[in-house]
């Protein structure tokens, strides 16, 4: 095995593209190659000590002269001293703005021809592609990086529309680690939440942003409510937050919505969950259906951005028209009345992360760019 020093760049918050971008470094290093993040914090998943997995950060000088701290500028800085000191073979950038752009230029800063990898993930080209005072920087990313990869077919398609590259892009899916994410006996958790044997859960989970519609979540768990006895946990935090308290007071169902806030312990409430609803209007993959396939959890997602090369519908869950709430209730309820049915669709989301996302084929894939940069030069 040829052993590679990759520089891997991501927004280290919580976010799906930061998961996407911890997680697969992790499994690089566990393969033997040396790979070195570059971000402004530890990546919040970077928890377990790995001999070749090393920390760079980048700190940002706030100078009064400066209407703005200059963060791309030190990014860049940092990538062509790690790029030089540590002598990389390649760059693995997550979203195309700052993290390409910043990786073009610190690459050149560094006087280096090294290869770059960009990902996109969906918030840099669904949201940023629109506006135009971002567009040429986003296309400049794409069209300078060596290998471009998007986590959907959807996300591929919506790039070439919006942005107009004229580089190939390819699909590589997100993955789930399996060792993390797994069916597990957690019904103590359900008694210690206060949730009755007999009560069926729905879940959902996200940093509740306009574009999650977690109104319509609560709505559809409204309307499953009524015909069957149940609860709603929503878990996560952000803007809509106060929203949807006061929806939820408004329609009468406090006693039976669990808001958990952000947690750590998903894999458990998965475990305990009977569906999961994601009713976004923009989801260029939806990593949280994965983690919720790989602990057995039937979706129900609304047919928009990637979700429809995730959710097949009838047999790891159901795919609803945006906003449609009823059809929403409809597909939970099915799903929810029936044991064979929930026992079907259960083994067919544990099939699908088994079979069509699995980390081991996802990381072989990312290797073989990797391979193919490194072959070219
Ligand atoms: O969905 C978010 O608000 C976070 C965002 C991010 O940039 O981390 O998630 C995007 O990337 C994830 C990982 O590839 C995808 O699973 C999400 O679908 C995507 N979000 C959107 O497209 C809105």
């Amino acid at each position: 095995m040829r052993k590679m020093k990759i520089g891997i760049m991501c927004y280290p918050t919580v976010g799906g593209s930061g998961i996407i971008a911890t997680e697969l470094g992790k499994m690089i290093a566990e393969k033997g190659h040396e790979v070195h993040f570059i971000t402004s914090s530890t990546p919040f998943r970077l928890n377990r000590m790995d001999p070749n997995i090393f920390s760079h950060q980048v700190s940002v000088n706030t100078y009064s002269v400066f209407e703005y701290p200059p963060y791309d500028i030190a990014l860049a800085t940092k990538i062509a001293e790690v790029i030089k000191n540590e002598g990389l073979d390649l760059l693995h950038v997550h979203y195309a703005i700052p993290h390409a752009v910043c990786a073009i230029l610190g690459r050149d800063m560094a006087n280096s021809d090294i290869g770059i990898v960009t990902t996109l993930h969906g918030t840099d080209i669904t949201v940023l592609g629109t506006d135009s005072s971002l567009t040429e920087a986003i296309r400049y990313g794409i069209e300078k990086s060596d290998i471009v990869t998007a986590v959907s077919n959807s996300l591929r398609d919506q790039t070439y529309d919006l942005v107009g590259p004229k580089k190939r892009i390819e699909t590589v899916y997100n993955f789930v680690d399996e060792r993390e994410y797994k069916v597990k006996e957690s019904s103590q958790l359900k008694s210690d939440l206060g949730i009755a044997d007999d009560e069926k859960v729905l879940i959902h989970v996200s940093n509740f942003r306009n574009v999650k519609r977690v109104e319509d979540v609560v709505e559809t768990f409204y309307k499953v409510h009524d015909q069957i006895n149940s609860r709603l946990m929503l878990v996560g935090d952000g803007p809509e937050m106060g929203r949807i308290v006061q929806q939820v007071k408004d329609l009468g169902i406090e006693d039976y919505v669990l808001f958990l806030g952000k947690r750590d312990n998903l894999t458990e409430l998965y475990n305990i969950s009977d569906v999961k609803l994601l009713m976004s209007e923009k989801e260029s993959f939806g990593l949280v259906l994965l983690e919720a396939m790989a602990c057995g959890v039937p979706c129900i997602g609304t047919a928009v951005g990637g979700m429809p090369e995730i959710i097949e519908p009838g047999f790891n869950g159901y795919l609803v028209e945006l906003g449609n709430t009823n059809e929403a209730a409809l597909s939970t309820l099915k799903i929810l009345s029936d044991e064979e049915e929930y026992a079907r669709l259960k083994a067919g989301a544990l099939e699908t992360v088994q079979l069509r996302f699995h980390s081991s084929k996802i990381l072989d894939q990312y290797i073989g760019l990797y391979e193919r940069l490194l072959d070219k030069g």
